[in-house]
Parts: structure tokens; C-alpha cells; sequence
């Protein structure tokens, strides 16, 4: 079988066949990608506006960036920690002060560094805080997304990831996101609590922006309460936001910092857990840790992807883009009752469909976008999330709005002409 002459719907059949049925995929079929454009495997040229959840802010395939990843998997690709290498302590000197943070334990999924910072964090409760041995408790927020272990889903509020996966591993108190007085009562009334996990921006719950001010006042009653704040940056930090960090936008400094995607610019797997060395010394040798953990590959590509974000100014074009995107799209929402609500921060974007959250308008409209061009797919239901990479130009966002609304307008028109 030449693998390359394979259609679309020979390629999606033979993942059906062999592969687990984990996603619903949106049906298009991806052979290349470049900068903001992707291309299917019959030629059609699409801009991303997902951005592989924000992995990709980079932009696709970034020269550096591979470049970084050939030269050093033909040089020195994995020696474990059980040996030091040459490159490791750069990346740790240049993530360390870029973020400004005194210590990285480096990871390789998001869920991977979401689970370090849990081990911390306890670890930090019973030898710091002296909370009693097995009573820490972390709180987290409802429509929290931290990725797929089992502790981790076993305070997700999405039935869907946590149903059928249990005993669930405790030690953990969800509350409101954004209810600065859930968490100043918790905080008050409970003495065993060692955390406060909390997704500047909610990214799958719909692209949540909390009121202003929250992080600020939500760090300071951790401060008060003696309560780690550990900032989930994986989906909004690394330029993504219009800021390094979504954090920044408050100067917000969380006690530690998750980071993953982008931190790579989608080139290799990689996460980061950042804190200081009164938090990070909790952790002695041999108590955590990963076979690819920071392995030369992981630290030549987060070098390279750090500095193209630097290089490129990619945070200040999210923000400048964001908001002409936020601007153009709400005007669009007042001239027509399909779109109820803009929200979101630098090119970390969502629209509100007026329809149920069951409703397959949000999944149909994306349908409709992929023929016309433009690759993006919906959180829940009725909410479509437009994340592109943050190398896009204005030109080309412009042209992206453009067929946002054009394809939009197809849909109100239908509706309203029932
Ligand atoms: C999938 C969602 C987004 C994350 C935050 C930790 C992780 C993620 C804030 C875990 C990962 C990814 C997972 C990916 C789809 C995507 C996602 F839809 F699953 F919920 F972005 F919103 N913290 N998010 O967003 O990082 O282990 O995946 O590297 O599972 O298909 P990971």
C-alpha cells in the first residue's frame, strides 16, 4: 500500500481499525505544517486555530527549533539522570531566569509536571507546614482541566473523565473558580490545606478569564494562610496570553510554576515545575523524577523555543492581535444572535454559540470552517475555542476573521430563515 497516496477517509477508516477510540477527532487529515498553515493529505491548505492546544505558539515546524532538535539527536540524545550531560544545566539557567525562579525540575507531559507540583506541594505541607502525615489537602477549581492521570481526574468535575476510573485518590477540595470568598472561608476553616492549584485562564472550560484582581487576591490569601499558589501555565503561559504569563497580568508570582506545550514549541515533549529553593529542596535524590526528564533533546528544543518567543516578540503580537480579534468578533456577536460572547486574553480565544451545550452548532459551525479554510474545534458543546499561533500576522488574522464570519453568517441565516 503507498502510504502517501491514501485519502482522507482511507486514513481516518484505518485509525478506526487499529487505534483506540480516545478522540473524536474533528475529520480532517494532516500531512504538513508550517508557521500558522496546516495541509490535508489531498493539498488543502488550513490555518490553525488550534495551535495543538496552544503547543504550537511557535508557529509549525519553526527552523530553530528543529534545527535544535536534529542537531542534538544526532549528537547526545538520552543519558538519563543517572549521569549528568552538557546541556542540561543551560536550559536550567535559561528557564530559571527568564521566569525568575530559583530551581526547575524538568518533566515531559503537562499531566507529568501537574503531578510533580502535587508531590511538592504535599511533601511541602507535612515538612514545612506540619500538616499531619496523609491529612494535606490541595483545593482546586470546578471546570478545572490539569490533564488525564488518575489523581489528577480524581478532582476533575467532568463526569466524563472521572466516571469508572475510581478509587479516586483524595486530598483534594474543589470550589468555584473565580469566588475569591470560597477560598478565603476554605483557607480560614481549614488548617490541613497545603495548596491552591488554579488555571490562570480556564483553557477547556471555555477560556474562562477570572475577574480582575482574583489571582492577586487569591495569591495574597494563600500568603496569609500559608498555602502554596501553584499556577497551571501549561495551556496559557509561554506568550500565549499577551504576557510571558497569564500571571503577569496581575504580577502575579505564584510559589510554583507549572509550564508544558509550548515550552517546546510542539517539537518534542517537555514540562517544567518552577519554584524556589525552600520549596524545591523538599525534593532530595532518588525521590522523583522520569527516565526522559530533562534528557538533552527536551533542553536543546525549550532553549530554542524560548528564544524564538523572545526573538519573535510573540507575546506582544498576541496581545496586540488579541485584541483586535476580541474587537472584531464582538462587533460581529452585536450584529447577530448566533454569537452571544467574545472573551479571552492575547490570542487565547473562545466565542459562546447561543445554543445548548448539547447542541452540535459549535461541532457543525467548525465543520463548516474547516471547508472554508480555518481548523478549530469546540471546548463543550456550544463554545469554540481560536488559538493560533502566535507568529500569525495581522494580515492574516484579518483574513481568518473574515472567514470566521463569513462562515458564521451561513449558519445565522439558516437559523433565522427556520
Ligand atoms: C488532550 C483538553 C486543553 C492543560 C492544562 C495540564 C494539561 C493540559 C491547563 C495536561 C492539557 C490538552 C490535553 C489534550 C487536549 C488539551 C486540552 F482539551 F484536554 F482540556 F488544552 F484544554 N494543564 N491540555 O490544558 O498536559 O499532559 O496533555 O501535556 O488530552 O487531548 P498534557
Amino acid at each position: 500500500m503507498n502510504k502517501r497516496s491514501l485519502s482522507s477517509q482511507e486514513i481516518i477508516d484505518l485509525e478506526v481499525k487499529y487505534g483506540a477510540e480516545n478522540y473524536h477527532a474533528l475529520p480532517v487529515v494532516l500531512t504538513k505544517g508550517e508557521g500558522v498553515f496546516l495541509w490535508d493529505v489531498e493539498g488543502k491548505r488550513y490555518y490553525d486555530f488550534l495551535s495543538a492546544y496552544s503547543a504550537v505558539n511557535q508557529g509549525h515546524c519553526h527552523p530553530k527549533i528543529v534545527g535544535a532538535l536534529i542537531e542534538q539527536a544526532q549528537t547526545l540524545e538520552l543519558t538519563s539522570r543517572a549521569f549528568h550531560n552538557d546541556v542540561l544545566w543551560d536550559f536550567q539557567k535559561q528557564i530559571t531566569t527568564l521566569f525568575g525562579f530559583e530551581k526547575v525540575l524538568p518533566m515531559n507531559s503537562g499531566a507529568e509536571g501537574v503531578e510533580t507540583a502535587i508531590k511538592i506541594c504535599r511533601k511541602w505541607g507535612y515538612e514545612v507546614k506540619g500538616i499531619a502525615e496523609n491529612k494535606a489537602q490541595i483545593v482546586v477549581c470546578n471546570e478545572n482541566f490539569h490533564g488525564r492521570t488518575t489523581s489528577i481526574i480524581s478532582f476533575s468535575s467532568d463526569k466524563g473523565s472521572r466516571e469508572n476510573f475510581g478509587p479516586h485518590t483524595p486530598g483534594f477540595i474543589s470550589i468555584e473558580y473565580n469566588n475569591l470568598r470560597a477560598l478565603e472561608e476554605l483557607l480560614k476553616s481549614n488548617s490541613n490545606i497545603a495548596g491552591f492549584l488554579v488555571e490562570p485562564i480556564q483553557g477547556e472550560a471555555g477560556v474562562n478569564v477570572p475577574s480582575k484582581g482574583y489571582l492577586s487576591m487569591a495569591k495574597a490569601l494563600c500568603n496569609q494562610y500559608d498555602v502554596l499558589f501553584i499556577a497551571d501555565e501549561i495551556q496559557t503561559g509561554i506568550a500565549r496570553t499577551g504576557k510571558m504569563l497569564a500571571v503577569d497580568h496581575e504580577n502575579v508570582r505564584p510559589d510554583i510554576l507549572i509550564l508544558g506545550k509550548a515550552l517546546s514549541g510542539g517539537v518534542y515533549p517537555v514540562s517544567a515545575v518552577l519554584a524556589d529553593g525552600d520549596i524545591m529542596s523538599i525534593i532530595k535524590p532518588g525521590q522523583h523524577g522520569s527516565t526522559y526528564g530533562g534528557n538533552p533533546i527536551a533542553a536543546a528544543v525549550s532553549m530554542a523555543a524560548l528564544n524564538v518567543v523572545e526573538d519573535e516578540k510573540l507575546a506582544e503580537n498576541a496581545e496586540r492581535l488579541g485584541r483586535i480579534f476580541r474587537k472584531e468578533l464582538t462587533e460581529f456577536a452585536a450584529e447577530n444572535d448566533l454569537v452571544v460572547l467574545v472573551r479571552g486574553k492575547g490570542l487565547l480565544n473562545a466565542i459562546v454559540i447561543n445554543d445548548t451545550e448539547d447542541s452540535t452548532t459549535a461541532w457543525n459551525i467548525c465543520l463548516k470552517l474547516r471547508d472554508n479554510g480555518l481548523l478549530a474545534k469546540p471546548t463543550h458543546g456550544n463554545i469554540i475555542r481560536f488559538a493560533p499561533p502566535l507568529v500569525i500576522t495581522e494580515l492574516q488574522l484579518l483574513e481568518c476573521i473574515a472567514i470566521i464570519k463569513r462562515t458564521i453568517e451561513v449558519f445565522w441565516k439558516r437559523s433565522s430563515s427556520k
